[in-house]
């Protein structure tokens, strides 16, 4: 039966819109010409290459006129710096906002090959961790969409965040091999190539006219080349590009070492360069602390400045326009020695004086905070650094004095001010603090949410907050619903298309306009029937990965996300426990049945996550097959979360589980995603959450909880949790029965320390908060089983997601901080 086509397929304005055909023979010279394939043997790897090949043709034009453009306006530039891009896929994403969905996948039928399998071959570009680096590719994409001239700059990584398998419900890390077909969307730059010094030693030069300059001699050497892939916005407004280093050794080979016979030491120095940008840290919201990482973040942050100054010089011949044309965010602390790095350049390289170049390093950068968690808050040892670094480090000392003179002189600080702002901490060993360090050298320091900003004020960073009041400020999070709502929902697209116009593909805001049919019965049936095709979806794709069967019917319960103690899977689990042990004990009772969805990664040294998906599993086991249940309840652990898994889940979902201990997630972002495709939340006043409750309306959100102040109080009171478990038997019983070994009867002792915890001091509220979630689950129940009050809720989040969107984000992010363009929040 012929589709109708999808609302997104409006082609680009303009001339030119190809035809099937036309595409179909692009995409066959590709197979013969580029990929070298005969279409009579050609595999479907082939076929991906070729059709990626004849997008990327697409896009070309458009690529280089957008940077023409950029050069010919003398228009303030944006660089985006990040360790971190977690990107997904490309294809999908470049396809539809082109426009082009429908006749490619046409041109590709005509040659008996399927677009959906295609994209679904094509693998994850996995370059960060999780919201972090999500965030940082959600960015690229509203920046082109919003025309904003921008490059990501980042590492390209041989090997991304490792795949997750499972072994009998343990995590086990395998390593991804995103390259090993090769990529097809990225151009190796060997003419954009920059020397990267380490270690050595520093030296004052006296200059012909008698000034001395501090010289850096590094005794080891290597070379950053660029990788540039293009980045296209919707409708192909513009094209970014996204810009990875790979490390490479100056001498590819040491012939004397190999012609003596050292065969193995004549790869050596192949081999040092090559381990830099090797593999991603899969550490989310702890800091690495080891030389390799600092490494990483040097190697990428100098690239980086050597190729902005050089492209600003070659523009501009001089550095004082600076900052007039020239903005770079720090994504996190994570690129924060490109403060050093650029004092660095322009003072020791270009001869400036120390005060100018201050004053043009910090008009040029801002800084993004991603996490107050105190584990996640880099810190480097001063004798690493100054063996490493030892330049940077002395710069370093004298960004210090300048700002503990300014605090001491103009600020009268006290002795404890003065150690909170000092660059150096000096207890127990002492350490560079990066998040001070970006601070000082930025005009400014954003948090991601309001309440994550407020609380930046209070806490970390309250002192430089007194002594720079007008530097921190808050840009709230966003998705792009590009990806998020029209690429991975086509269905919903379409159906909310048909129903208020497309507008609202180029002006998300316009969903509000859903909000007038939320209670229109008709419209509440057919948002049911695209959720209920998309939980059909889920349903067989839970068959094939892990053969347990779910019915569409139950309401679809999700957590998805890294795992972590403060994001509180453990919350979720015990509660499940719970359900399962009142369904045992009454069998003559109606219960909503439900599906819980779990998915994550866990850092690989983190024991407690690693335990609480392996908690997962156990307790899965036990529910799945316990004919008791009459299946009302289903657990599920979908491994290797994934951009591309998420893309299938959200959709799915009905219930959204934004759970944190108050005060600990930043933002969230994928709170947001599910929002955007018509869930419910259930949520703690956390990070955006606060932000959602107030758009979407507290009828249409069910919060529970302890907020971040509460959560606060009890921690500095030492409140111990045992009367609250005392008070509750329905915990009690949960409690006992994982830590007896009711789901672990092969090792009954697995759980006993994890459950302990929650005896002993329970840091994340998981027993305190326990009551108010099984409160708010069983308002979730009497929701869901009032269809119409369910559904309205449903299409009133969709409706109001607008504010979510990173369109909005980006246009404060350039009007408040980067003072580019003049784009208004759609
Ligand atoms: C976030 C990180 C993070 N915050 C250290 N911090 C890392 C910290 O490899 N490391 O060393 C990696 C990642 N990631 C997340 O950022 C927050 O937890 C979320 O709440 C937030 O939504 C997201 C984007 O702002």
């Amino acid at each position: 039966m012929p589709q109708k086509p999808l609302v997104t397929d409006a082609p680009i304005p303009g001339p030119g819109a190809p035809t099937a055909e036309a595409l179909q023979a692009e995409i066959l010279e590709r197979l013969i010409y580029s990929v070298g394939k005969d279409p009579v043997v050609a595999r479907p790897h082939d076929w991906l290459e070729a059709t990626i090949l004849a997008v990327r043709d697409r896009v070309m034009d458009r690529w280089m006129e957008s940077s023409r453009e950029t050069w010919r306006t003398s228009k303030k530039r944006v660089y985006y710096l990040s360790l971190e891009f977690l990107i997904g896929r490309l294809m999908r994403d470049a396809i539809s906002n082109i426009g082009l969905m429908e006749p490619v996948r046409q041109a590709l039928k005509n040659l008996k090959v399927d677009l959906g399998d295609l994209i679904n071959l094509e693998p994850d570009a996995a370059l960060g961790n999780g919201g972090l680096g999500r965030l940082a590719a959600c960015f690229l994409e509203s920046m082109s969409t919003l025309k904003i001239p921008a490059y990501g700059y980042g590492i390209r990584y041989v090997h991304g965040l490792f795949r997750q398998e499972m072994s009998e419900g343990w995590q086990v890390e395998l390593p991804e091999d995103w390259l090993a077909h090769g990529n097809p969307w990225e151009f190796e730059r060997r003419e954009s190539a920059y020397e990267i010094g380490f270690g050595g030693h520093v030296e004052p030069v006296t200059d012909p006219d008698g000034t001395v300059r501090q010289e850096w001699r590094p005794n080891d050497h290597l070379l950053a080349v660029a990788y540039d892939t293009p980045i296209v916005g919707w409708r192909g407004a513009r094209v970014n590009t996204l810009r990875l280093w790979s490390a490479q050794p100056i001498d590819p080979i040491l012939l004397d070492k190999f012609n003596s016979g050292d065969h193995i030491g004549a790869l050596e120095e192949s081999a040092r360069a090559g381990a830099i940008t090797r593999v991603l840290y899969p550490a989310d919201s702890t800091a690495a602390g080891q030389e390799l990482r600092l490494r990483q973040e040097f190697f990428f942050s100098s690239a980086s400045l050597q190729d902005i100054v050089r492209r600003h010089l070659q523009h501009y011949g001089d550095l004082g326009s600076l900052p007039d044309k020239v903005a770079i965010q720090l994504n996190d602390t994570h690129p924060a020695i490109s403060i050093a790095e650029m004092m660095r350049i322009l003072v020791d390289l270009n001869g400036l004086k120390w005060a100018e170049a201050w004053r043009l390093t910090r008009g040029t950068f801002g800084y993004t905070n991603h996490t107050l968690l105190p584990e996640a808050l880099e810190s480097w040892p001063v004798s690493l650094m100054e063996r490493l670094l030892p330049r940077h480090m002395q710069i370093i000392y004298q960004i210090n004095a300048d700002v503990l003179a300014e605090a001491r002189q103009r600020a009268r600080f006290s002795d404890a001010q003065i150690a909170s702002v000092s660059l150096i901490d000096e207890h127990g060993g002492r350490r560079v603090r990066m998040g001070q360090l970006a601070f000082v050298g930025s005009h400014s320091i954003n948090g991601v949410s309001a309440l994550h900003t407020e609380l930046m004020k209070q806490t970390v960073f309250a002192d430089l907050h007194k002594l720079y009041p007008e530097r921190i400020n808050n840009k709230t999070n966003g998705i792009t619903p590009r990806r998020w709502l029209m690429q991975c929902n086509p269905e919903l697209t379409r159906l909310i298309g048909d129903r208020i116009g497309p507008g609202f593909l180029d002006d998300i805001n316009l969903l509000k306009g859903l909000d007038a049919h939320a209670d229109d019965p008709t419209f509440q049936d057919q948002f049911a029937a695209v959720k209920f095709a998309n939980k059909e979806r889920l349903a067989r794709l839970i068959k094939t990965r892990l053969n347990v069967t779910v019915s569409p019917d139950a309401l679809f319960d999700v957590q998805i996300k890294r795992i972590h103690e403060y994001k509180r899977q453990l919350l979720n689990i015990i509660q499940a426990v719970a359900m399962y042990d009142e369904i045992r004990a009454h069998p003559e009772r109606d219960f909503v049945p439900r599906v819980k969805v779990f998915a994550g990664k866990a850092a690989p040294g983190y024991w407690n996550a690693k335990l609480i998906i392996k908690l997962i599993n156990d307790v899965a086991k036990v529910i799945n097959n316990d004919p008791a249940v009459r299946g009302l309840l289903k657990v599920v652990f979908l491994p290797n979360y994934n951009v591309s898994l998420a893309e299938m889940i959200v959709p799915a979902a009905d219930l959204s589980e934004q759970i944190s201990t108050a005060g600990m997630e930043a933002s969230g972002t994928g709170n947001m995603k599910f929002m955007a495709n018509g869930a419910v939340t259930i949520g703690t006043m956390d990070g955006a959450n606060v932000e959602m409750h107030k758009e979407v309306g507290a009828d249409n959100i069910v919060i529970f909880g302890m907020s971040a102040e509460e959560v606060n109080e009890k921690r500095a009171r030492g409140e111990v949790p045992r009367t609250a478990i005392d008070k509750s038997p329905r915990l009690k019983e949960a409690l006992e029965s994982v830590a007896s070994g009711v789901f672990s009867p092969d090792d009954p002792n697995r759980y006993r320390d994890l459950i302990g915890g929650l005896y002993d001091h329970d840091w994340f509220m998981v027993a305190r908060d326990f009551d108010a979630y099984e409160a708010a689950q069983e308002r979730v129940n009497e929701l869901w089983l009032d269809r119409k009050r369910w559904y309205g809720m449903a299409v009133r989040n969709t409706a109001r997601v607008g504010f979510f969107s990173s369109d909005r984000t980006i246009s404060q992010y350039a009007a408040e901080i980067w003072g580019v363009g003049e784009q208004q929040a759609s």
